[in-house]
C-alpha cells in the first residue's frame, strides 16, 4: 500500500491556497457572456460532476460515433503507436483532457506489456474524473507511475513546462481541439509546442468531415442526453453563482455548418424572461426565442490539420484512421 502511494499522486491547480475553488473566473466569464448582444457561455464549464457523468453517457450513445471511432483507431494501431513513442528511453506520457482515459488505457497496457520506461500524467478540469482515474489505474495497471493534474489546459501546460523535463509524448485526443475557434486552436497548439523539445511528439485526435446528417445526430441524440448535458450548464450557474434560470424554459438546439465544418450548439429561451445572478448582482434580459451559444465542435480535413501543424512548429509523421475514416489520430513531430 505504501508503495502505491508513491506511484499515484494528484495535484489540484484549480483550488486556491486556502482549498476553496476558484469560482471568480466562472462568475466573470458568465457575466461577460450574458451581457453580449449575442449571448454565449464557454463550453469548458460543462464539466462539473454532473456534466462529466452526462458526457460519459454521451460517449455511449449510438449516435455519438466519435468515441467508438477513436477507440477503433487506437485499438487497431496501438502496437505501431507504442513502438513509435517508445523508441528510446524514459518519457512522460501527458494526456490533456484525460477524462476516464478509456482510449488511453489501450496505449498504457501496450506500453506496460512491452516494459517501456514512462510515467503517465493525466490532466483534466474534472477533479472527480482524476480521482476515479487514479483509482481505476491502480487496480487495472498496477505498477504504473501516475501523476494526475487537475486544472485548465493552459494552467496545466505551464505546470508541465516548469515541473517536467525530459522527452514527452502529449496526447490530445477526443477531438477536444474542435472546441477552439480555428485561430485559438493554433495559439493552443503553439503553447503545447513551447512545452516540447524537438523530437517530442503530439498525438492529436480529430473528428473528420463526413455526412452532415451523421454529425448533426451525434449532437442531437434521440434520448436527449446531449440536451441534458447542455442544459446542465444553466443548473450549474444556478447552483454555483446563485442564478435563477428557469431551466425548463430553455431548449437545446444544434446545427451543423458543412462549409465551416462547425457543429454549433445553443440554449434557446422559449419565453421572454429575466434572469438574476447573485454573483454579479445583475439581471439579464432574454427575448422570446433568444439563444445562448454554448459550444462549437469543429470537424477537420486532413489538409487543414497538416496546415495547422506546420503553423505551430510540428510536422505530420503518421495519420492513423478507423475503417470508416470518421476519425483520425495524427502523430505530429515537434520540429
Ligand atoms: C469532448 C469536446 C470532444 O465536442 O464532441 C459532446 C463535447 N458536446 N456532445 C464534442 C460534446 C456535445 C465533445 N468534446
Amino acid at each position: 500500500m505504501l508503495q502505491d502511494l508513491t506511484q499515484h499522486s494528484l495535484i489540484d491547480l484549480s483550488r486556491k491556497d486556502d482549498g476553496s475553488r476558484d469560482t471568480a473566473a466562472f462568475a466573470h466569464d458568465v457575466a461577460t457572456g450574458l451581457s453580449l448582444a449575442q449571448k454565449k457561455l464557454p463550453s469548458r464549464y460543462f464539466y462539473d460532476a454532473k456534466g462529466s457523468r452526462l458526457f460519459q453517457q454521451i460517449m455511449e450513445l449510438p449516435e455519438y460515433y466519435l468515441t467508438r471511432a477513436e477507440f477503433e483507431v487506437l485499438n487497431t494501431h496501438r502496437q505501431a503507436m507504442a513502438s513509435h513513442f517508445a523508441a528510446e528511453g524514459f518519457f512522460h506520457l501527458v494526456d490533456l483532457g484525460a477524462g476516464d482515459a478509456l482510449k488511453t488505457k489501450l496505449l498504457l497496457r501496450e506500453l506496460t506489456q512491452r516494459s517501456k520506461d514512462f510515467d503517465y500524467i493525466p490532466i483534466d478540469i474534472s477533479g472527480d474524473a482524476m480521482v476515479q482515474l487514479t483509482g481505476s489505474l491502480q487496480e487495472e495497471i498496477p505498477g504504473l507511475q501516475v501523476q494526475a493534474v487537475v486544472g485548465e489546459y493552459i494552467q496545466a501546460l505551464e505546470w508541465l513546462h516548469h515541473h517536467k523535463t525530459g522527452p514527452k509524448v502529449v496526447l490530445f485526443l477526443g477531438s477536444n481541439i474542435g472546441n477552439f475557434e480555428p485561430e485559438e486552436g493554433i495559439v493552443f497548439l503553439q503553447r503545447i509546442r513551447q512545452c516540447l523539445d524537438p523530437g517530442d511528439k503530439l498525438l492529436l485526435g480529430v473528428d473528420l468531415r463526413k455526412n452532415p446528417d451523421t454529425i448533426l445526430k451525434a449532437y442531437d441524440d434521440a434520448a436527449g442526453i446531449t440536451a441534458a448535458f447542455n442544459l446542465n450548464l444553466l443548473h450549474r450557474i444556478n447552483r454555483e453563482l446563485g442564478g435563477d434560470f428557469k431551466v425548463d424554459q430553455f431548449r437545446h438546439f444544434a446545427l451543423y455548418d458543412p462549409q465551416a465544418g462547425a457543429m454549433k450548439s445553443y440554449l434557446v429561451s422559449e419565453e421572454a424572461q429575466e434572469v438574476y445572478l447573485k454573483s454579479s448582482g445583475e439581471r439579464y434580459k432574454f427575448e422570446a426565442w433568444e439563444a445562448i451559444h454554448t459550444e462549437n465542435s469543429h470537424k477537420f480535413t486532413l489538409n487543414q490539420v497538416e496546415e495547422m501543424a506546420l503553423l505551430c512548429g510540428f510536422k505530420v509523421d503518421t495519420v492513423y484512421q478507423d475503417k470508416n475514416e470518421y476519425f483520425a489520430d495524427i502523430v505530429l513531430d515537434a520540429s
